[in-house]
């Protein structure tokens, strides 16, 4: 089983630290360590007597491959994005702090080399069983499996991580062709459950998310003792971010301090207006830092949905940002423009307007100059907390990834108690059900016979093929003591059986339905 793993010296040798983006990765994990194994304590203690199987999970970080261009690593220090390293950083840190064993792969010859497929055999199929139980990548990563080793592998195992979301009717091959849903990121056929984004776009997508730096009691207090009221932060590395906004710069002036960590070169100042200050790009900790002197934290629409305003809102900042209408969206915004979804985006960030709201977070019409104009004088009224959700915490990744992780697969998941002298194999076929023995380690345990109302009047663990069943005359109950021991074939005329069972593909009984 899966022991939480505080200790991440492992995982900083293995990103390594080749590339900005991979120094970015690990100055973070650095950064967040205390953190996260604070977390992993708390949320081990909650789940503890939870059996947690360790798997073996291989993460290939397709987009920061050479063979994929890697157009993300050159422009860490100039301003470019970084929430898509954030978030590949901190999922790194949840696989390996839930204790799984974990393979990373940073180029292609990497995942050859982890999927046993021979340099120079690109094209080979692969044969025999998989040796990952799960793979997490991105749409690159996808696009690279299938080009050089088929994809012929079982596609249940692939979890993507994708920003901002795959539809089910981009999704579906035959259906995209058919309405119009076909995009160049593809239509790949997987079960949408499998496509993991940023924020909690659709419950037809899995939410992977990231984690935002939390407050001990003493930041909290400093905080709180040192917010500078009339102080303003904009939100934008890059000055082209700042474009056209001269205007609600000169108001937000008459009350507030402005601040900015736009990028630039050395000698060539980045075109924002003199009275901004600009501290250049910030490191992360150091933008924190800025955060939490500051009461007001600014965004004029771009970068869409980044991890930056949640930072800000952690540090006890009010995020003002611009409502969309009409909303943007893959039909009429040139960003969105062929991304495999038509969500609607009402504002530059409408998680945390719709999930975070007031008085954190204030969205109105840019093109109103007064409405932004009371919304500063409003501001600057509110007394405002920091506050983090608890899904982007580190317990709440961590509970959320490792639910994912174990129930995903439990979900299809039925538990029977058998009939005497039956074997599981018959229980379950009975019931138009296959027996799992994988999710024999899940029953063996006493909430188990409870669920099935055993009502046992004695509880032992014993090494018997039969185990974990009932005594029918005396309603003992027993554990399985031996792993290797658990049987869904086994039968005896004294015991009624505990038997996991789930469902399956008419024609793939190898797979269970949702196949997650
Ligand atoms: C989003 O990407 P961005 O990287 O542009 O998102 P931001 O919210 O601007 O910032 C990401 C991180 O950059 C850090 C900051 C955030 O965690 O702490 N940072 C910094 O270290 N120093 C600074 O001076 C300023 C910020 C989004 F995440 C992507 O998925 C999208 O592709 C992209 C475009 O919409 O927007």
């Amino acid at each position: 089983s899966s022991h939480p793993t505080t200790n991440l010296s492992l995982l900083l040798e293995r990103v390594g630290s080749g590339k900005e983006s991979l120094s970015f990765m690990r100055r973070r994990m650095r950064r967040l360590a205390a953190q996260w194994a604070a977390a992993a304590r708390r949320l081990d203690e909650r789940l503890r007597g939870q059996y947690r199987e360790q798997k073996r999970i291989l993460v290939h970080v397709g987009f920061l491959t050479e063979e994929s261009g890697d157009v993300f690593s050159p422009k860490v220090l100039k301003g470019g994005p970084l929430g898509e390293m954030v978030q590949w950083a901190d999922i790194l840190t949840t696989l390996h702090v839930l204790g799984h064993n974990l393979k990373i792969s940073l180029s292609v010859k990497e995942l050859q080399g982890s999927l046993g497929v021979p340099p120079g055999r690109g094209s080979c199929p692969l044969t025999g069983p998989l040796p990952f139980d799960l793979i997490y990548t991105d749409y690159h990563g996808l696009q690279q499996m299938k080009q050089h080793m088929g994809l012929s592998f079982r596609q249940c195992h692939i979890r993507v991580i994708d920003t901002f979301g795959t539809e089910p009717a981009y999704n579906n091959e035959e259906y995209s062709t058919l309405h119009g849903y076909r995009t160049n990121w593809g239509y790949w056929n997987l079960n949408c459950k499998q496509y993991m984004t940023m924020f909690p776009h659709t419950p037809d997508n899995s939410f992977m998310g990231f984690v935002t730096e939390e407050l001990n009691q003493t930041e909290r207090f400093k905080i709180k003792r040192d917010k500078v009221n009339n102080m303003a932060v904009v939100y934008g590395k890059e000055a082209s971010m700042w474009k056209g906004e001269e205007k609600l710069l000169t108001i937000l002036h008459r009350y507030m301090d402005i601040h900015g960590t736009v990028y630039y070169e050395a000698q060539r100042p980045p075109e924002v207006p003199a009275f901004v200050r600009n501290h250049g790009l910030l490191p992360q900790q150091e933008l924190q830092q800025l955060l939490r002197k500051a009461k007001l934290f600014l965004g004029f629409g771009f970068p869409y949905e980044g991890p930056a305003p949640l930072e800000a809102i952690a540090n006890g900042c009010v995020f003002l940002q611009p409502k969309f209408s009409p909303p943007h969206s893959s039909l009429n915004h040139e960003f969105f423009r062929g991304k495999p979804t038509s969500r609607e985006v009402s504002s530059q960030h409408p998680y945390t307007e719709q999930y975070i709201g007031k008085p954190h977070v204030i969205t109105v019409d840019f093109n109103n100059s007064q409405e932004f104009e009371t919304a500063v004088q409003d501001i600057l009224k509110e007394k405002v907390e920091p506050f983090i959700p608890y899904e982007y915490t580190c317990e709440g990744m961590l509970e959320r990834v490792n639910a994912y992780i174990q129930h995903q697969v439990r979900s299809a998941l039925r538990l029977f108690l058998s009939p005497e002298a039956s074997s599981c194999v018959k229980t379950c076929r009975d019931s138009g059900l296959i027996c799992e023995p994988a999710y024999f380690p899940f029953i063996n345990n006493m909430e188990a016979f409870n669920g099935l109302n055993a009502q046992c009047e004695s509880l032992d663990a014993e090494k018997n093929h039969v185990f974990p069943a009932v005594h029918v005359d005396r309603r003992e109950c027993f554990q399985q003591k031996e792993p290797l021991l658990f049987s869904c074939a086994g039968i005896s005329a004294k015991h009624q059986r505990l038997c996991p069972c789930r469902d399956y593909l008419h024609g793939q009984v190898a797979l269970c339905r949702d196949c997650l």
